[in-house]
């Protein structure tokens, strides 16, 4: 099954397979595919080959990991999972243009059943609602809305998230930051958010909605964000 005399990279000739099987429907969409050790005996190649494929087909969506009950095949391609979790503030400053945030709404409520679902918390977890518009170079280019647990962000300021969520999750609470999964699509301009982010009603937006985790898997943040489709690119 693996020619492993060819130059072709094993790991790539696993994904190849993998590929093949969820084409002709022999793995199905949404189904769960088989665990680390049963592949590692199928192809007769090592835990860490097996590691590397299937991250690989992660990566592009073609695969999705739950946390705790294993690696499935995607049902939707626009679900990409984002590997790397970029704080606004960071991502202004690595263009060289200045973050600054307009606070619309902070203070602490309990979840709704969505937000407590995404988070993994009990309905009468006290959370934050943390609403700002954002700001680069002082044009604004999204609107977010942030629903943290308290008890992971216990003690934070106006002026915390007037500057950075992250950097008060990371350099004062000292939890350091995982990864998170979300969804975007593309939606027209309200009222609402058109009047916010200074633009045409109608204009293009994109939506986001993602979950953020701490790097022990413990979920951190709900967030749905507006975009200005005109103003920001995504890539992966
Ligand atoms: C990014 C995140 C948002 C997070 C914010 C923290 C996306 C789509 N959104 O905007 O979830 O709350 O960064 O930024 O990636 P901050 O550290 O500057 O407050």
């Amino acid at each position: 099954m693996i020619n492993k005399e060819s130059p072709i990279p094993i790991y790539y000739q696993i994904q190849e397979h993998i590929r093949k099987n969820i084409k002709q429907q022999k793995w199905k969409k949404g189904e769960a595919i088989p665990s680390e050790r049963i592949l590692t005996e199928q192809f007769e190649v090592s835990r860490m080959t097996i590691r590397q494929a299937v991250q690989g087909l992660v990566d592009e969506g073609i695969l999705t990991r739950k946390r705790g009950s294993g690696t499935y095949v995607s049902n939707e391609k626009v679900e990409q999972p984002l590997k790397v979790i970029t704080s606004f503030t960071k991502l202004m400053e690595q263009r060289g243009k200045k973050a600054a945030s307009n606070i619309t709404d902070f203070y602490i409520r309990k979840p709704t059943e969505t937000e407590a679902h995404q988070l993994n918390i009990d309905a009468d977890t006290d959370v934050y609602h943390i609403e700002r518009i954002r700001l680069g170079d002082e044009i604004p280019i999204a609107i977010e809305t942030s629903i943290v647990p308290v008890k992971l962000a216990e003690g934070l300021t106006k002026e915390d998230i007037q500057h950075s969520l992250y950097e008060f999750i990371e350099v004062k609470k000292g939890y350091p930051l995982g990864d998170a999964k979300q969804s975007i699509e593309a939606i027209a301009a309200n009222k609402q958010t058109a009047s916010q982010l200074d633009l045409p009603v109608d204009s293009p937006i994109l939506q986001i909605e993602r979950v953020a985790y701490l790097k022990n898997g413990v979920p951190l943040e709900y967030v749905r964000s507006q975009y200005a489709g005109s103003r920001f690119k995504f890539y992966l």
